[in-house]
């Protein structure tokens, strides 16, 4: 067994602040089928709160999910655009974790490596995140 963690460095809303609003960002990671969800950030445009999510996975490739949320009280909490791609707002991609490499986007990313996407669509924010494998 493999455990693979990806770490959420940092995370900056994209819109101005007068449409957007301060964000409540959490993020929700999913790794071979486990999610998990990350505690709030209140209340912050520009945050680096290093989120760590670990599952223990079977040699091999696997698919992650990451998807942004501001959690708005009282409301559904709303999906942030943190994917290029028009009318896509989360992020899916592979992790093999024989090589470690992580698969799925237009350029080539290793284990460690520090990976930047951002969104293009009404609320949208960049993210800045690794993958890493451990045994
Ligand atoms: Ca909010
Ligand atoms: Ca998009």
């Amino acid at each position: 067994m493999d455990r693979v963690t990806v770490t959420i460095k940092s995370v900056r809303a994209v819109d101005k602040a007068d449409i957007f609003g301060r964000a409540d960002f959490y993020a929700r990671v999913t790794i071979g089928g486990e999610t998990s969800s990350t505690p709030v950030a209140r209340q912050r445009n520009n945050i680096r709160p290093n989120w760590k999510i670990s599952t223990r996975v079977p040699r091999g490739k696997h698919a992650i999910k990451i998807q942004m949320f501001d959690k708005d009280p009282g409301k559904p909490d709303d999906p942030i655009d943190i994917n290029r791609v028009d009318n896509k707002r989360d992020l899916d991609f592979e992790i093999n974790t024989a090589n470690c490499r992580v698969l799925g986007f237009a350029d080539s990313y290793s284990c460690g490596d520090t990976i930047v996407r951002a969104g293009g669509e009404r609320k949208k924010a960049e993210i800045q995140f690794t993958v890493t494998v451990g045994r």
